[in-house]
């Protein structure tokens, strides 16, 4: 008979710890944690640049404390059973044999259930906090603006419905929103590709995808909701200044780039329609000088009087893999400093480009192709686009002419016109399947609406670019088009012409 059988006892002091030494290591644990929340909390997260995102950093804050105390509490004991109680040599007993400890089964119910509980009550009041309506929400000059937010394949743009009356004299000369709510139907509208607001401005959207689920993320904003097909959702945030401040400025040409490069200096000069980001970093040669930093990495050094209004620029994405092209859809949130420099850098000229449009439709093109979601889908030099989705839509004026005439009837504006009106009339070859949003004169909701003024000035545009990066003055044929009275041939005519082709078209 085994009599000599150690006794059991489900007392810890049995193995030689006392009570004492457990207690000292929990209250270690719990300092341990709390320490590394508060030192890694901000290491590890973006830019604080919202108010939304400061009751966020909170409770994460909690979370990580909370995970690191558990995380060092098992693992602590983990690796000191390992060594105390580690079998020695010659030692071949049994280990003891324990039986339930009702004590411990409730405590280690009872303090989980109770973490658990006060974290999601905590996270339910920031999550409730976060998302409630704000009070004057878009204010712009004393008055709350609408924003609406588009997500489509394969980029974001932002229309904004302003306070700003349409004179009635010009009221058909410009973009005004149709369909809206009544009391929009006369106001200014204008659609820009990045988001633009100030700090301190709570901004509200109105968000809706064109097709597929989309999700809206500003990581620096700690906000990030879906987008629905068929459903209006909304986001809000107010953003904040933060540490950094406003370092971004938009360099506008021409300039001269002094850069800096492996210990050597080159100029580069940028012309007329150059526009650069830099990120500022302070004076140089008694304030002559402005040293910058390119998105690259380089550095240089401007004329300081080139540099305008500075603002905070944060990057916009989407969150939901949403197709090929999903890599390429984010842009940026531009926060100016306040509410006068956000109208003077932005909102002013913004409506005044409505009002007063120019007279060129080139000019109008150029302004208006950023608009759309082209930039997504299609790499096109001049603007620095790089989408791979569509074909390159680098000297389109020349194939596209080249391609009319392969087919008989048709002009190159036509074609380009086609393209971008009816994009399942003809498939580029090895662009097979309808992807190309269909950009339609009117504006009912289901496709993509485009006046028929921004498509004259988008082809006139694509039409002034060459291959090479000159310009022509080459319409490709624009105004014959229009002189026919500005019709699209035959579908199914178009089609058949196209894919007969002995030479299938190359980009
Ligand atoms: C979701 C992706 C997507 C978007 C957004 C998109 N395109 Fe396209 N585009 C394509 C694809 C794919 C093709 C080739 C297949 C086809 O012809 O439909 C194409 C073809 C074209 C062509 C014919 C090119 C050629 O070489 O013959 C033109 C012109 C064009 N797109 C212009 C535009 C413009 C302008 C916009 C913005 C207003 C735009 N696209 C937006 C995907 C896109
Ligand atoms: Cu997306």
């Amino acid at each position: 008979m085994a009599a000599t059988q150690p006794q059991q006892s489900s007392n810890s002091s049995a193995f030689g710890v006392s009570l004492i030494s457990i207690i000292i290591f929990g209250v270690a644990m719990v300092i341990f944690g709390l320490v590394i929340g508060a030192v890694f909390t901000s290491k590890i997260l973006p830019e604080q640049a919202s108010e939304q995102a400061i009751a966020t950093d909170g409770l994460f804050q909690v979370l990580l404390s909370i995970g690191a105390m558990v995380f060092f509490l098992v693992q602590g004991l983990l690796v000191i059973s390992v060594i105390r109680f580690r079998k020695r040599p010659n030692d071949i007993t049994d280990g003891p044999n324990i039986h339930g400890n009702v004590t411990l089964e409730i405590v280690w119910t009872i303090i989980p259930s109770v973490i658990v509980v006060i974290l999601a009550i905590l996270s339910y009041v920031v999550w409730q906090d976060n998302a409630a309506p704000r009070a004057q929400p878009n204010f712009v000059n004393g008055e709350p603006i609408t924003i609406n937010a588009r997500g489509q394949r394969y980029a974001w743009t932002f229309e904004y419905v302003t306070n700003v009356e349409v004179p009635a004299e010009e009221a058909s000369a410009v973009q005004v929103q149709d369909g809206g709510e009544e009391s929009a139907a006369n106001m200014v509208s204008f659609t820009t590709n990045q988001l633009h607001t100030y700090a301190g401005q709570n901004v509200e959207l109105q968000m809706q995808t064109a097709d597929v689920i989309h999700s809206f993320w500003i990581p620096a904003m700690r906000v990030k909701q879906d987008l629905l097909p068929g459903k209006e959702t909304t986001i809000r945030f107010t953003p904040i200044e933060t540490e950094d401040g406003f370092p971004y400025a938009t360099l506008e040409g021409p300039f001269d780039l002094l850069l800096e490069e492996d210990g050597t200096r080159e100029t580069r000069s940028f012309g007329d329609a150059a526009e650069l980001v830099v990120r500022v970093i302070g004076e140089e040669s008694g304030g002559n000088l402005t040293r910058v930093q390119l998105d690259t990495g380089l550095q240089g050094l401007v004329d300081s009087s080139l540099i305008g209004s500075t603002y905070a620029r944060y990057r916009l994405n989407c969150a939901e893999l949403c197709g090929g092209g999903h890599g390429e859809m984010y842009t940026y949130l531009i926060v100016h400093p306040d509410e006068e420099t956000y109208l003077a850098a932005f909102y002013d000229s913004q409506v005044d480009a409505v009002l007063n449009p120019p007279a060129d439709p080139v000019l109008i093109g150029q302004r208006a192709i950023t608009n759309y979601a082209c930039a997504g889908c299609h790499t096109f030099s001049a603007l620095g686009w790089s989408g791979m989705t569509g074909p390159a839509l680098d000297g389109i004026g020349d194939r596209a002419g080249d391609r009319a005439t392969a087919a008989g009837d048709s002009n190159g504006a036509e074609y380009i016109i086609q393209s971008i009106r009816e994009p399942q009339a003809y498939f580029v070859p090895g662009y097979d399947g309808v992807i190309m949003p269909i950009h339609d004169s009117t504006d009912d909701g289901t496709n993509t609406y485009m006046p028929q003024s921004d498509l004259i000035g988008i082809v006139a545009y694509l039409c002034s670019q060459t291959a090479s990066g000159e310009l022509t003055d080459s319409t490709c044929g624009l105004e014959s088009w229009q002189a026919d009275g500005g019709t699209l041939a035959d579908t199914a005519a178009v089609v058949e012409e196209l894919t007969a082709l002995s030479d299938p078209y190359q980009e």
